[in-house]
């Protein structure tokens, strides 16, 4: 049936389950636009930076077992949006991202806004895909997502020209392809389940796979809960993934985020075994590439990932399986737990100990503003059981993990590589996809002011998160990095940010505005904060700078700033 590409696209998206896509308009794309607006199956999120569109798309890659999805504009909309797609692909996170182009005839001339997106994507997504013939546009979307979704995840970008929108096709409509779900072969499970059997202090550790899994089939979470205590294994959710097992189940191993504490690794490099299922492994992960080393891992590591591509690119492993973790997991219940499983007991035990101590609510008095550890605390007290929370980047998201115990039902959305601005557009993307639950935003006040203008968003499209700006004056990670490498030299003026009345900032918005100055007044400000649930909600914290994480002061104190 002849149809206009348009259409198609927006008949290939429906048949793709794409039931919203975040964008900022551009000329390049009105033809899909008015195509997509017409109809009702598909909502058009309109945000205020592409940056903070591709945020959201990524968040609702990692709420539900589907890409997501983003319209951007040429040359500039896609330059605003480039940090989203690196977070996406260093994130291992499925996404779509639309791209508008000049019009055919106009190509390589550098037309308004023109770039050439196969070399400017090339190290940033996992494929570009130019739409130039109206036949190619239902393939290239079934392409996209299966590419998206498969192995790796990661960003793919479809390049579609300003004039093709309204060119007339009888292409047929591609439908999503079935997912591909690869699994161990026999003699692997067995060999693991051997390893395994032999280790006496393995260590176990989940990732980003692991998390995929949990939204296609919540008997994930289960599954992995009985391997642990079937075969008595320590599980390590790692950075960023904290809500893949609860933090006070006795099989809760500790957490392997960025720079585990001293006490907790020095443990955890006892380790006969790692086995990582369904965790890329990065440098985050492994401490800097020291645990397991790289290239030559100091104690036996097998790799669990659905990439044979990935396995074995940085350590050599010795035993990969490329395997979705959910069933390696169902394979090793299948087997049943060595008979001595208990020997490993006092192993986890120890572990949990450790683990339970480094999560206790204590923290040191500050003189020049509040600990965020006492924010943090008082915000945990009011946390639902199907939470989400959100955190940008900075030294204030060392406090969430220290002492928020997380458990399977909440979800935690962030940019595992680190890239700022995700907080806030991630807790817009959450109040639309969940919509009635709690949703919490976590920001430094250098993340604030980078994409907090996604408060608009949610306005526009009644979400209620909260946000909780952690406000110390400064890019406190940074002050932190520059006092640790050069501890005698002065850093402050390349690193202290002025900043407005957050909270009055937020009242021009519509949200309601909370200022919390001092610890007396925390209890209160933070129990209106979660009381109010019908807009918005901006909590400014005016914290300490000496306290630059949740785990390091500044010795030398003010005498620095
Ligand atoms: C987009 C981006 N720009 C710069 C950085 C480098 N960076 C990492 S943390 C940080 C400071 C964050 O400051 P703030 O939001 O105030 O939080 P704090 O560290 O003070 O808690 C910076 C600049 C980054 N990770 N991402």
């Amino acid at each position: 049936m002849t149809t206009t590409v348009a259409r198609l696209l927006a008949d290939s998206l429906e048949a793709h389950g794409v039931d919203q896509i975040f964008c900022v308009p551009g000329e390049s794309y009105v033809g899909l636009t008015s195509v997509l607006t017409e109809r009702n199956s598909i909502r058009m999120i309109v945000c205020r930076h592409e940056g903070g569109a591709g945020y959201m798309a990524v968040a609702d890659g990692r709420l539900r077992p589907r890409a997501g999805v983003c319209i951007v504009s040429r040359g500039p909309g896609l330059s605003n949006a480039m940090v989203s797609l690196h977070s996406a692909f260093h994130d291992a996170t499925p996404m779509v991202m639309l791209v508008g182009q000049v019009e055919r005839k106009d190509f390589g001339r550098q037309a308004l806004q023109e770039q050439n997106y196969s070399k400017m994507l090339s190290d940033v997504t996992k494929c570009v895909i130019e739409v130039n013939e109206p036949e190619q546009a239902s393939e290239a979307i079934a392409r996209a997502f299966h590419l998206a979704e498969s192995g790796t995840p990661g960003p793919v970008a479809v390049i579609l020209p300003e004039d093709i929108f309204d060119e007339e096709t009888d292409a047929e409509l591609n439908l999503a392809r079935p997912r591909v779900v690869p699994g161990a072969r026999p003699q692997d499970l067995d060999r693991l389940a051997e390893m395994l059997a032999k280790a006496e202090r393995p260590l176990v550790l989940v990732g980003g796979a692991m998390l995929y899994d949990t939204l296609y089939d919540k008997q994930a979470f289960a599954d992995l809960r009985r391997l642990a205590e079937d075969w008595m294994l320590p599980i390590c959710p790692t950075h960023r993934r904290p809500q893949l097992f609860d933090a006070r189940h006795p099989n809760y191993g500790g957490y392997m985020g960025i720079r585990v504490p001293p006490a907790l690794i020095g443990e955890m490099k006892n380790s006969d075994l790692i086995v990582s299922l369904g965790e890329r492994i990065t440098d985050s992960v492994s401490q800097s590439y020291t645990f397991p080393a790289a290239p030559q891992p100091q104690l036996p590591l097998v790799h669990v990932w659905p990439d044979a591509n990935e396995i074995g690119r940085v350590w050599r492993v010795d035993l990969g399986i490329p395997a979705d973790p959910h069933e390696v997991i169902k394979g090793l219940l299948g087997k049943g737990a060595p008979q001595d499983a208990a020997k490993r007991s006092g192993w986890v035990s120890g572990l949990h100990a450790i683990h339970l101590s480094l999560l206790e609510k204590k923290w040191l008095p500050t003189s020049d503003g509040i600990n965020f550890a006492a924010i943090v605390c008082e915000v945990d007290k009011h946390l639902a059981d199907d939470a989400v929370v959100t955190s940008d980047a900075g030294n204030f998201g060392s406090f969430i993990h220290r002492y928020i115990g997380f458990r399977p039902g909440q979800e935690f959305l962030s940019s595992i590589v680190g890239a700022m601005g995700s907080g806030m557009p991630m807790a817009v993307a959450a109040t639309l996809r969940r919509p009635g639950r709690q949703v919490v935003a976590f920001v430094g006040d250098g993340g604030a002011l980078m994409m907090g203008n996604e408060l608009a968003t949610a306005m526009q499209y009644g979400g209620c998160p909260i946000l909780i700006i952690s406000d110390n004056s400064m890019y406190g990670t940074i002050g932190m990095h520059s006092y640790v490498r050069y501890p005698e030299r002065k850093f402050m003026e390349a690193m202290k940010l002025t900043n407005p009345d957050f909270a009055a900032w937020g009242r021009a918005f519509g949200a309601e505005g909370i200022t919390i100055r001092e610890e007396s007044e925390i209890a209160d400000g933070i129990a209106r904060a979660f009381a109010v649930k019908t807009k918005p909600v901006v909590v400014h914290c005016l914290t300490s700078a000496i306290q630059m994480s949740a785990w390091r002061r500044y010795e030398r104190g003010p005498a620095l700033v």
